[in-house]
């Protein structure tokens, strides 16, 4: 090892390590740039090829803030077409960069300085472009973001999806100055939870030259004893058997988070810190009840909550902290502790406070009802591996995040189908997640692809698509009884009314917020009294504006306890809290941190 680097780090390292980031990784060595703010706009409406476009000749005509869903805004509402942006930014002269798109919504193709870096179709998941070094330090980033939906350029947003894909550069924009080897992130496996050891697995960016490095590891400021000289391959170097100091395990009701800095001491002048938990999650009985749960830290954890968008009318899929933080407020007004989060990677500011406040997660990929014949062909598969790498890759380390999805409500009871089933599965596996696999199966009993699942999660809505109030409870405890035999726990994926918000109706008919009520009174008295379900995640927590068509009131998806802007469906609300606070959850998953019971009345 080079012992004067090493120096140097340690007189450096008080100072390194006391910063506290604003949001995990951070790269303490580097200067980054944070672009959000305000960028030059133009709206256009004529371009057939986008990815042959030229954006030299562009003339802008309006500012849009970023990070902004564009079309969001009523002078923008609706429309689909191209969308450029583009600012200026100072960084230092001869320096590589690396710039970083949290989303940008829904086909983006990035140009700095004129010269076209690359392109994304997703969405909704985050990116990395390498940007060549300049002489000057005066950079032009130009972004130009399609919303209109493109079998080549975006194949996985489809047009018939129940919600509405708004486009923009839609989260955080992020310049970094990096040499041209780079620490990209640190992925922190945990190996034994209960005995703190983790592997810390070091993800290199341009690695071509570099077989081996030499890190530097600290845990929550504390500089381990020695150093670690490893083998870089294929971009990832592991530093394995490193036990965590004085380790603390994350708990919903703990939330303990411990940071990791790694810094690289052979020549890559580059360091990074990243937050974790210490907690493992398992499908495990229940000795009380002898159903299948799941567990974290082997304490089975009901799981009681909602399905979620990443969603607001005023702010599209951009949704400011306040009201990212403003709607865990409410889940756990609501006595939740629990929240699905589909059909799309989200926000990782929400991440954040999940990891902070102790609320579950799953999370899952884009693919909303895909067809058989979607699902098997090749090239989807890949875009799904794919898209499934890039959320891994930037959500890791949230110990909120206990659940792995992919393909909502997919052609499951295919057998053709299961070979992507099981590749996606494998590939979280392979990637070490420390969380458990599924899918929300539209298909339930029907679904051919089950080996490939941890859990089994169904989505059926008895008393809505079909039935009445009477099959409600029925229908949940049946499919409980089904899963029940295949050893493995039960969530109820999906499941609700609708109401139109504030709608009353002395016969209590579908759409009114009575008959939503009755529903869910069914559903969430059913799931908590039982132990055969491990849990719910209700559709839907917020109303969402859903595809133009006539199948939907207001065009929007109605089945939220909460209107599109948080506004409660009182009798649903009141009836969901009532079922969800009256359960006893043994080691208290809703946390240390009180919230009061407080209703609003409008
Ligand atoms: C499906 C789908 C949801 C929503 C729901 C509904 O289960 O996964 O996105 O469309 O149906 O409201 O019908």
């Amino acid at each position: 090892m080079n012992l004067g680097r090493l120096l140097l780090f340690l007189s450096s390292y008080s100072a390194c390590s006391s910063m506290m980031c604003d949001h995990y990784p951070c790269y303490p060595s580097r200067r980054v740039h944070h672009l959000d703010g305000t960028w030059e706009f133009v709206f256009l409406n004529n371009i057939d090829d986008v990815s042959k476009f030229d954006p030299s000749a562009v003339v802008y005509n309006d500012t849009m803030v970023v990070p902004g869903s564009f079309d969001a805004l009523p002078l923008y509402s609706g429309v689909r077409g191209t969308a450029v942006y583009r600012r200026k930014v100072a960084v230092t002269a001869k320096y590589l960069s690396r710039i970083k798109f949290e989303a940008c919504s829904l086909y983006c193709a990035i140009f700095v300085d004129g010269k076209k870096l690359g392109d994304h179709g997703n969405g909704y998941s985050p990116f990395w472009l390498d940007v060549p070094a300049s002489e000057s330090p005066d950079r032009e980033i130009v972004v130009v973001a399609d919303n209109r939906f493109n079998s080549k350029l975006t194949p996985l947003h489809l047009e018939n999806y129940d919600f509405y894909q708004y486009g923009g550069i839609a989260r955080s924009v992020y310049l970094h100055e990096v040499g041209t080897t780079s620490i990209s992130n640190v992925d922190v496996i945990i190996h034994d939870a209960m005995e703190g050891k983790v592997d810390l697995r070091v993800r290199i960016h341009g690695y071509d030259s570099v077989s081996q490095a030499t890190f530097a590891v600290a845990f929550d400021g504390n500089l381990q004893g020695q150093t670690h000289n490893v083998e870089v391959s294929n971009g990832i170097a592991m530093i394995v058997g490193l036990s965590v100091p004085n380790h603390k395990l994350w708990f919903p009701r703990t939330p303990n988070l411990h940071f990791a800095e790694v810094t690289e001491l052979s020549g890559l002048n580059d360091s990074i810190m990243v937050r974790f938990g210490i907690r493992e999650v398992s499908a495990c009985k229940d000795s009380h009840t002898g159903s299948m749960a799941v567990c974290i830290n082997g304490q089975p954890t009901k799981l009681l909550g909602y399905s979620k968008h990443d969603m607001h009318p005023a702010f599209g899929i951009s949704m400011p902290d306040q009201q990212l933080f403003e709607d865990i407020h409410m889940l756990r007004q609501l006595g939740g502790n629990y929240l699905r989060l589909v059909h799309y990677p989200h926000n990782p500011h929400l991440l954040d406070m999940c990891d902070e406040l102790g609320i579950l997660l799953w999370q899952e990929l884009l693919g909303w009802g895909l067809s058989e014949s979607i699902i098997i062909n090749p090239a989807i598969k890949q875009d799904l591996l794919h898209d499934l790498d890039e959320m891994v890759n930037n959500t890791f380390n949230h110990p909120s995040v206990i659940i792995w999805a992919f393909l909502n409500e997919g052609a499951s009871d295919h057998s053709d189908s299961c070979d992507t089933y099981k590749a996606l599965s494998d590939r979280y596996k392979s990637l070490q997640v420390n969380g458990l696999v599924s899918w929300a199966s539209s298909r339930t009993t029907h679904d051919k692809c089950y080996d490939s699942a941890d859990v089994i999660s169904f989505n059926s809505y008895p008393g809505w698509y079909g039935g009445s109030l009477k099959d409600v409870v029925p229908t949940i405890l049946s499919e409980a009884d089904f899963v029940a035999k295949l050893g493995k726990p039960f969530i109820k994926s999906e499941i609700g009314a609708g109401a139109i918000p504030g709608w009353q109706d002395p016969m209590n008919g579908v759409w009114t917020e009575n008959y939503q009520s009755q529903v869910l009174e069914r559903i969430t008295t059913t799931v908590v009294n039982n132990s055969t379900i491990a849990g719910v995640s209700l559709w839907q927590f917020a109303d969402t504006r859903s595809k133009p068509g006539i199948s939907r009131p207001r065009t929007f998806n109605n089945k939220g306890t909460l209107d599109e802007y948080r506004r409660p469906k009182q009798p649903s609300f009141l009836t969901v809290q009532k079922a969800y606070t009256s359960f006893n959850h043994t080691e208290n998953t809703l946390g240390t941190q009180k919230v009061g019971i407080v209703i609003h009345s409008w």
